[in-house]
């Protein structure tokens, strides 16, 4: 049986780009069905007749096929950063307040600006005037905030707008590389386009045909095996809390979970040269071995700018699913 989610998808459709974002960001890994608009499979109308992408089928056939909520039930399944800012009614207005108006209002200046041709009698330069109106109000928010669009740090909102702002540029590069007004926008979209996730989203594929080879997104990452431990290194002091507290949330040396999306792991063989790259200086140390079948968030493999592939937890570290916490290194024999 195979209950791992089906995605069909179009690789430069903003739908589904923000769709694959949430996905990557959840650390899920699906079935990827990558479609031609021209010539959709039957099993994608048969799901849904919409027609549009993307399309999420879950492992108990429930049909999602609108992104947003693609998005939102990816981001149930972990939100290691709270791009939702669950427990802020306010930021969760905003945040929708904020897609809608990209969905409705820019989305439609966005269209007749770069397809012209496509709304004859309508006009290009009015299009780009109203278009430019709202992401100058989208630069003065991020400027305001701190960098993004809700608050200091990313959120849903900036997740599902990025896609659309970088369809802008694409219609007209030289305006919106050249307006100064605009400088701190750029700077928030190329935090997505420079981000490594901006290469694992827009991967390619051959479109899917039944029978076919059946690729997964994101493709450089696996499943991890849940029949051997999992090993982390601790700070013995970030420890020391999180038993206090009941879950462990920092990632690596330095950085929290919130921060960086992901709890590192090693599988046995790395914990050695994980230790000597980030921990040989750093006081006592204690390596913790995880029982991964304890573990309720997402695992996924995902390979390191070297091409190495790391197991990633996309959650807090409940210290039950830690089976043994020893100083590390050991005593010598
Ligand atoms: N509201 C939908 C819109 C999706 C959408 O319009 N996707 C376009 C591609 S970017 C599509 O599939 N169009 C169908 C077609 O061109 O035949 C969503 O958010 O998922």
């Amino acid at each position: 049986m195979n209950d791992r989610p089906v995605l069909y998808s179009f690789r430069r459709c903003p739908y589904a780009m923000r769709a694959r974002w949430a996905l990557l960001q959840a650390g899920l890994l699906v079935s990827w069905r990558e479609i031609e608009l021209r010539d959709k499979p039957e099993q994608m109308l048969e799901v849904s007749p919409k027609g549009t992408v993307p399309v999420l089928v879950l492992g108990d056939d429930t049909v999602i096929d609108e992104s947003l909520a693609v998005m939102h039930w990816a981001l149930s399944q972990a939100d290691p950063r709270n791009l939702r800012r669950l427990g802020s009614g306010d930021q969760q207005t905003c945040i929708q307040q904020l897609i809608e108006l990209n969905d409705t209002t820019f989305k439609h200046h966005l269209d007749r600006f770069k397809y012209t041709d496509r709304y004859p009698g309508e006009s290009k330069e009015e299009h780009r005037r109203a278009g430019l109106t709202l992401l100058r109000t989208w630069t003065q928010r991020i400027d305001d905030c701190g960098g993004w669009l809700v608050d200091s740090r990313c959120s849903l909102a900036d997740g599902a707008i990025w896609p659309f702002v970088r369809q802008w540029r694409i219609a007209d590069p030289q305006g919106f590389d050249s307006d100064d007004a605009l400088r701190p926008l750029r700077d928030w979209l190329s935090r997505f386009l420079d981000a490594p996730d901006f290469e694992r989203l827009m991967q390619r594929a051959d479109p899917w045909h039944p029978g076919g080879l059946q690729p997964r997104f994101p493709a450089d990452a696996v499943d991890v095996p849940t029949d051997q431990p999992l090993f982390h290194l601790a700070l013995a002091e970030d420890w020391t809390a999180a038993c206090q507290s009941g879950d462990y949330g920092i990632s690596t040396r330095g950085l929290r979970l919130d921060q960086v999306g992901f709890i590192h792991l090693s599988w046995q063989e790395q914990v050695a040269a994980t230790f000597e790259r980030f921990y040989a200086d750093a006081g006592r140390v204690v390596m913790l071995t995880i029982d991964p079948t304890l573990l309720t968030s997402p695992l996924r493999a995902d390979a390191s700018p070297s091409g190495e592939l790391f197991p990633h937890l996309y959650g807090r570290l409940p210290i039950k699913a830690v089976i043994d916490a020893s100083s590390y290194p050991g005593l010598e024999p």
